[in-house]
């Protein structure tokens, strides 16, 4: 009983909010770069306010990251000090593709990308390797309005070629896109896609999202044509949307809220859209224009298996009620659920009834690649961070995940917690929303040594991962 000895313990960042070094290795421009912090950055990530490069008035977090593209060695030591099995990753499609239509690849990112593999394997970490998440170089945007134009999936496919081929002997394990669900409450950031004034935007979105799931269903095929071996995953933003009372108004609310996440999943998995979304999409006039070879092509080239991100669950009420934050987007407020100090809810057992209802729906083997606990760290005078609350937030979703794995038989991979070293939030921006088992020292205002301190979480998580989970 427990995990089995495979099981993959880890944890998992993104390029664009640990790497900083933007303008370095021959880099270009993407739009995550150019979210600003403060205020004005909601209005920039969904798309409404156009900011395709950075200007005075705007701090960009981003730009410096946590400075993971000079301290990757380092950074990856202590993943290995902890024992990590598995580093789920991202690459910057800039890093590979300045402008993202180059026909050559730009050698000294690909150099990195492979240092960080090379790094990774000396501690016998095993990569799982985002290949966009929500990356989208700015010359792609400005040329092609991102995502809606369907150019996109033939560079998408050319990142790709590149990096199977020049990745083949170090990565097996691939996702096509962080949170592709994100694209409908973060257009921008998650797609590259802004909207003209009175644009149908759900019109766009689905578009762009039909264009992602083509670009996912050809990466299946071409990482599975270049190397058997490989791979590939789907990744969405999970958490089970609970009726807000018994009031069938209120639970059939939730199920279409269910359903509009699972969407996305369900091509990818399936390999076709659903029935619900065929009927709804027509009937809003937003079906996408499709191709003639793409039901084919969906149907053909399923994932292998499915990621999730998991933070909290989701409470949905046919009336307005009051609301509660979470992961990029609001629903009503449960109350029974605690809330972290961003508001998110905590809700452990809720991850066991998600891997229960993903894993019911696709029967495909799943794979935890985030989830965590973002607050407010106090370094005592040593810059020790006592992290008891994280540590108690993580243990109580092991023992959900064990729950799940143990007495409900869900097929489980691994499990990346959101993220082993502090990073800046994709949400807002803020450097002071942590996740890490190591302490960054690196302020709001960009001020910090940048050194890396463990916190007591690190040494909890050490001997969690050492007893394969038994040890909680
Ligand atoms: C997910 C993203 C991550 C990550 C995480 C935590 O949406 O895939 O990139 O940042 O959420 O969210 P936040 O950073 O807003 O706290």
């Amino acid at each position: 009983m427990g995990f089995p000895v495979e099981f993959l313990w880890g944890g998992a960042s993104a390029a664009n909010q640990c790497e900083g070094g933007i303008f370095e290795g021959g880099r270009g421009l993407a739009n995550v770069d150019v979210c600003p912090s403060g205020p004005d950055r909601n209005a920039v990530i969904i798309g409404h306010r156009k900011m395709f490069q950075m200007d005075e008035e705007h701090q960009y977090p981003a730009a410096g990251g946590v400075d993971f593209y000079h301290r990757y060695r380092e950074d990856i030591q202590l993943m290995g000090e902890m024992g990590f099995k598995v580093y789920r990753m991202s690459i910057a499609w800039t890093r590979i593709f300045p402008n993202g239509e180059e026909e050559m690849p730009n050698e000294e990112g690909i150099a990195f990308y492979e240092h960080v593999f090379q790094e990774c394997r000396k501690y016998r970490i095993k990569p799982l390797v985002t290949i966009s998440h929500f990356d989208c170089p700015i010359h792609l945007i400005e040329k092609y309005g991102g995502w809606r134009d369907r150019r996109m999936i033939d560079h998408y496919l050319r990142l790709c070629r590149v990096l199977f081929e020049r990745y083949r002997d170090y990565v097996t394990h691939w996702l096509t896109f962080n949170e592709i669900n994100m694209i409908l409450h973060a257009p921008f950031m998650g797609a590259g896609l802004c909207f003209g004034n009175g644009e149908n935007e759900e019109q766009v979105k689905y578009q762009a999202a039909h264009h992602e799931l083509i670009a996912s269903a050809l990466a299946v095929k071409l990482a599975h044509e270049m190397n058997p071996e490989n791979k590939v995953g789907c990744m969405f933003a999970a958490g089970a949307a609970y009726p807000y009372s018994c009031r069938p108004q209120d639970v059939w609310e939730a199920l279409l809220t269910d359903q509009e996440n699972y969407f996305f999943v369900d091509v990818q998995a399936r390999g076709y859209y659903p029935s619900y979304a065929v009927k709804r999409l027509q009937k809003k006039g937003v079906y996408p224009v499709m191709d003639g070879g793409d039901e084919k092509l969906l149907r053909e080239y399923p994932v292998d298996f499915i990621s999730f991100s998991y933070y909290n669950s989701r409470c949905i009420a046919a009336e307005e009620q009051e609301t509660a934050e979470g992961n990029l987007f609001k629903s009503a407020k449960n109350p029974y659920l605690k809330f972290s100090e961003w508001g998110w809810p905590i809700d452990p057992l809720g991850l066991r009834i998600t891997l229960n209802q993903v894993y019911d729906r696709y029967q495909k083997p799943l794979f935890i690649v985030e989830n965590g606990l973002g607050a407010l760290d106090c370094p005592d005078a040593d810059g020790y961070v006592s992290d008891d609350y994280r540590i108690d937030y993580l243990r109580e979703h092991i023992r959900a995940m064990k729950a799940a794995v143990e007495e409900d038989g869900v097929d489980l991979m691994g499990y990346t917690s959101w993220a082993p070293i502090d990073l800046i939030s994709a949400g807002t921006g803020e450097m002071k929303k942590r996740y890490g088992y190591v302490y960054v020292d690196r302020q709001e205002d960009g001020s910090g040594t940048l050194n890396r301190i463990r916190k007591k979480s690190f040494y909890w998580y050490q001997r969690v991962i050492e007893s394969n989970g038994e040890v909680l």
